[in-house]
């Protein structure tokens, strides 16, 4: 097979990405190693930041997520026993989407099928090579035949658990990470959200988030050990800890069915650079934030974004700065967002028996959520920094 863009994983980078150039008349092959089904039922994130939403319908994939999605102009930040609320409307302008990862990658497939593109579930054995050369390939089995993809760029899309990364040879790459001593206990519950947005609740018995997937649906968090076993927390043992962390003066949080449940581990982790000649890395490939910040599925879309301008510009004949920049431009929104989501994390979590630490936290907190300033800073932040690149 030949094309011009060799694409492995169908994730919000690869899917996206591969819109992004079919608009633009560039040719390109996806590999997915799961089945269609599997990638449609994992949840993920559920926050789009602004210009990725705007993103979405520009590239007429935001029809579903228009009727179906729930705009928030702001959120809560709980603290002993308290709400604040951040007002992003007065604070930056700008508001978010909520509305489920799983249900862009429905979107995104749909779209792809309807451009009449490649995408070729169920692959295995993918493996890069000649990545140094100006004819990569990749290499896979699907339905039992050897494959092999020549293409002039390979767009490592698979996730942090994929082949691109390691790849790369180790002394061509730095990598950054920080393991954070928790997890998060996530359900999907059968149940109207007990809130109008967002809360993000810090408890000295550990953090816990309320958001939702739908006016039926809420996506609750609570924060525990990085190696909990979900299984061993019944669902009123769940309701009980809920109701403890997220506790309100004249407030109640419905309880109903928990439909899904299981435990995320917590990390910051960045490969630099997110480029190794032929071969570029997009989204997870490249780097990991904690999902306090809800980057993740963002920072995804901005690099397919990056790199379909590059390459735009490239097939273009307009020369390959944008390509060579790749790496730096997006490192740079990256380390924006770690910082983010890791400040975030850390004002949040439940660290440290410290009292110091704990102070510290504390005074973080009644400074975020009483000072115009610091507000506007988390605002512009959590909403989507388009200065960043
Ligand atoms: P993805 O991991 O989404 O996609 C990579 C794709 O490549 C997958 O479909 C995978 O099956 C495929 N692949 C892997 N290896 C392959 C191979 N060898 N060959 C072919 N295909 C291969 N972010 C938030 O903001 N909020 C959240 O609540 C949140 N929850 C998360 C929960 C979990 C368990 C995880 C892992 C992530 C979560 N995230 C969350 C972050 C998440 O949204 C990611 O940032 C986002 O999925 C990144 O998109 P991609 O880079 O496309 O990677
Ligand atoms: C979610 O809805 O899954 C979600 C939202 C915001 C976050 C993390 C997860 O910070």
């Amino acid at each position: 097979m030949r094309t011009q863009v060799g694409i492995i994983g169908a994730g919000p980078a690869g899917l996206m990405l591969a819109r992004l150039l079919h608009l633009a008349g560039i040719s390109s092959i996806i590999i997915e190693n799961r089945d269609e089904a599997y990638i449609y039922n994992r949840i993920r994130a559920g926050l789009i930041e602004h210009w990725a939403a705007d993103l979405l319908t520009d590239v007429g994939v935001g029809d579903r997520m228009k009727r179906d999605g729930v705009l928030h102009w702001g959120n809560y930040i709980g603290v002993n026993g308290e709400l604040h609320h951040m007002d992003f409307k007065a604070l930056v302008g700008k508001r978010v989407t909520i509305y489920g990862q799983q249900e862009v990658v429905k979107d995104l497939v749909a779209q792809r099928r309807a451009d009449g593109g490649e995408l070729m579930f169920e692959v295995s054995d993918v493996s890069v090579h000649n990545l140094t050369s100006a004819k990569p390939s990749i290499r896979f089995t699907h339905q039992g035949r050897a494959e092999t993809i020549d293409c002039d760029i390979v767009a490592g899309c698979d996730g942090f658990h994929g082949i691109c990364r390691p790849s790369i040879p180790t002394d061509r790459m730095r990598i950054f990470e920080r393991e954070y001593p928790f997890g998060w206990l996530g359900i999907l519950a059968e149940v109207a959200p007990s809130v109008d947005e967002l809360v993000y609740t810090h408890h000295p018995r550990g953090f816990a988030l309320l958001s939702l997937r739908s006016p039926e649906l809420s996506r609750y968090y609570i924060q525990c050990d990085p190696d909990e076993d979900a299984d061993a927390w019944s669902d009123d043992a769940i309701w009980a800890e809920l109701r403890e962390r997220t506790a309100l003066e004249g407030w109640q949080l419905e309880e109903g069915p928990i439909l899904e449940k299981g435990v995320t581990g917590m990390r910051s982790f960045v490969a630099e650079p997110m480029q190794h000649g032929r071969l570029f890395l997009v989204g997870d490939a490249a780097h990991i934030v904690p999902p306090t910040g809800a980057k993740g599925l963002n920072l995804a879309v901005a690099d397919a974004r990056t790199l379909a301008e590059g390459l735009i510009e490239w097939y273009g004949g307009e020369g390959d700065a944008g390509l060579r920049s790749y790496s730096k431009t997006c490192l740079r929104r990256v380390w924006r967002a770690e910082h983010f989501s890791y400040w975030m994390t850390t004002m949040l979590h439940k660290q440290s028996d410290d009292p110091f630490e704990q102070r510290l936290q504390l005074s973080q907190l009644r400074y975020v959520t009483s000072s115009q300033a610091a507000a506007a800073s988390l605002a512009e932040n959590y909403v989507g920094l388009t200065t960043m690149g």
